[in-house]
């Protein structure tokens, strides 16, 4: 399973092997398990260029071949001949695989984490962009015509539950298609009996096209989605042929809930939220962005520990598995479109927007139905204080509200008392570091920022510190509460969330950051970070818990 549920009971799924070879110029072949990160090899740790990962797997027929993510440039081949290209780590893309005939074929992923004049997103840059098949990889058996994703949103009206779907169906065939397209709403993942609700009708589909469906179904005697009580349901659209025998099917994991912005207040399953949390870069000490799912279990066990209720995925989209269990416990995410302090040079770059609408558009559209998905963030510490700046954010945020009209956005600004897009968004949201970067009182420093997005766009819309946290190495206790040290920054949070809890117009924090990642190593960054690591987590790369972790916890469970 590449989820944490069934998303077909129709659809067959091939498994690709679990280590395939790998070929890295200079060096003798070797092997690597998918996912992985190939600086997992010892001899590569530290390795930048391009590397081949193949395997051959027997299929046949129409197939869909698909990777969850792959870094952070992709050409993929079967059989000799490539199928197309992507870039970025952080999104799934598929191809199409027509009449494969029906031997054992030869799959080739050509990939490179080099930063190049080409890219845009990934530079060098305050975590790593790792190497490789580093999230699942897997191909699916198709037909004629197959479901390609569906959206869920659940809305309450006259005192109903409702649900608007949208449910995107390609033909691949070279002749137009008629079938009956069906949706069942269901408590379970593994039938469609017993379904809560149910709708059915004829569609036609044009040959090599898509067509979007959207219908409306009431769904009363539903039990809502909350953070303490996350219960979920299940969408099961099945296509079916005249003689209306199913033969796809795709199923989606949902729950009711709305999330909204209300003057300066955000508001989750009805219930007003304060938000408590964490960043999280998707990095752990020997496995690099690829991360078990034990290992994520365990975060989402710490995370819950704590007493936080919040996730930021900085500063890209996670693996779906993560957002999943975040749906699972109740966790609220925020989640991200790619992008760390993007200047103005790389900004005006041909591939800057193209690029960052593919993120933006994968982001969506493949993780759309989580519960938990409280907020899309784009642009992380960009250019929002010029005009030229301000154009991208707007048209980025269009973006996101033509995809997903529902969900509010926000972005995370550094540029203290110099933004001119916070008008553009839901929610207003700040990175600060007082007591670190800047020495000042942290409350002043906190009323100080909010005093100018009141006065520049962000009156009366609700405030979030995105990120506020110190640097400790993990182990190192002084009883001269010097910098590094695991006290210090246990003081400086105590003083930074206190502020920001105290401060009547801060609707919450995210704490910078959850655990230690690695920076890049081939820039400036190594000199300012010790380790080679962005040292500001309240664990270490391992996950063990720095003095800082009681410090937190004490507050987020007063
Ligand atoms: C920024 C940025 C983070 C991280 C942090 C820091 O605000 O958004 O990615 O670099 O600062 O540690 O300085």
């Amino acid at each position: 399973m590449y989820r944490l549920f069934n998303t077909h009971l129709i659809r067959k799924e091939i498994a690709l092997p679990d280590v395939w070879d790998l070929r890295v110029p200079g060096k003798d072949e070797l092997k690597i398990p998918v996912p992985s990160c190939v600086e997992t090899i010892p001899s590569l740790a530290n390795y930048k260029g391009e590397c081949v990962i193949s395997t051959n797997k027997r299929f046949e027929g129409h197939c869909r071949l698909i990777f969850k993510g792959v870094g952070f440039n992709a050409e993929i081949s079967v059989d000799g001949e490539t199928l197309g290209t992507h870039y970025g780590a952080y999104g799934e893309f598929s191809f199409i695989i027509k009449n494969a005939e029906d031997k054992e074929h030869s799959i080739k992923v050509k990939c490179n984490n080099t930063y190049s004049e080409e890219s845009t997103l990934h530079i060098p840059n305050d975590y790593y962009s790792y190497l490789g098949i580093t999230r699942p990889a897997y191909i699916e058996k198709i037909n004629e015509a197959y479901i390609k994703w569906i959206h869920i949103t659940p809305y309450f009206k006259n005192g109903e539950w409702k649900l608007n779907a949208e449910i995107c169906v390609e033909n691949i065939e070279d002749f137009d298609g008629e079938y009956n397209l069906k949706l069942f709403i269901t408590d379970s993942d593994s039938t469609v009996e017993n379904f809560l609700s149910e709708i059915s009708f004829p569609v036609q589909i044009k040959a090599n096209s898509e067509t979007r469906f959207n219908f409306t179904l009431n769904c009363p005697y539903i039990e809502e989605y909350k953070l303490n009580n996350p219960v979920m349901y299940f969408a099961h659209a099945r296509l079916c042929d005249k003689q209306n025998k199913a033969f796809d099917d795709l199923i989606e994991r949902f729950g009711f809930r709305e999330t909204k912005v209300v003057g300066n207040k955000i508001f989750f399953g009805g219930e007003e939220i304060k938000i408590k949390g964490f960043n999280r870069h998707e990095d752990l000490a020997d496995f690099g962005s690829s991360i078990p799912l034990a290992a994520m279990h365990r975060d989402i066990m710490l995370i819950k520990d704590s007493g936080a209720n919040t996730v930021r995925t900085c500063h890209y989209p996670n693996d779906e598995r993560f957002l999943d269990l975040c749906d699972e416990y109740g966790i609220l995410v925020w989640e991200e479109g790619h992008a760390r302090a993007i200047n103005e040079e790389r900004m005006r770059h041909k591939n800057f927007l193209p690029q960052s609408r593919l993120s933006i558009t994968e982001m969506i559209t493949n993780h759309f139905n989580h519960p938990s998905i409280f907020v899309w963030g784009l642009l992380n510490e960009c250019v929002s204080f010029n005009e030229f700046g301000r154009s991208c954010y707007k048209e980025l945020i269009d973006l996101i509200r033509s995809l997903d009209p529902h969900r509010p956005v926000t972005f995370a600004s550094c540029h203290l008392k110099r933004d001119i897009c916070l008008d553009l968004v839901d929610i207003v949201s700040y990175n600060m570091y007082p007591k670190w970067y800047e020495d000042e009182p942290c409350y002043d420093y906190v009323d100080d920022c909010i005093k100018y997005v009141k006065t520049h766009g962000g009156e009366n819309k609700p405030f979030i510190v995105s990120e506020i946290g110190a640097g400790a190495i993990y182990g190192y206790r002084t009883n001269t509460n010097c910098i590094w040290s695991e006290e210090f920054q246990a003081e400086a949070l105590e003083e930074q969330l206190t502020a920001c809890f105290n401060h009547k117009d801060v609707n919450g924090v995210l704490i910078w950051q959850f655990a230690d990642c690695r920076v890049d190593n081939t820039v400036d960054w190594s000199m300012r970070r010790p380790k080679t690591q962005n040292n500001k987590g309240i664990f270490d790369s391992y996950r063990r818990d720095k003095l800082a972790y009681k410090v937190v916890k004490d507050i987020f469970t007063k």
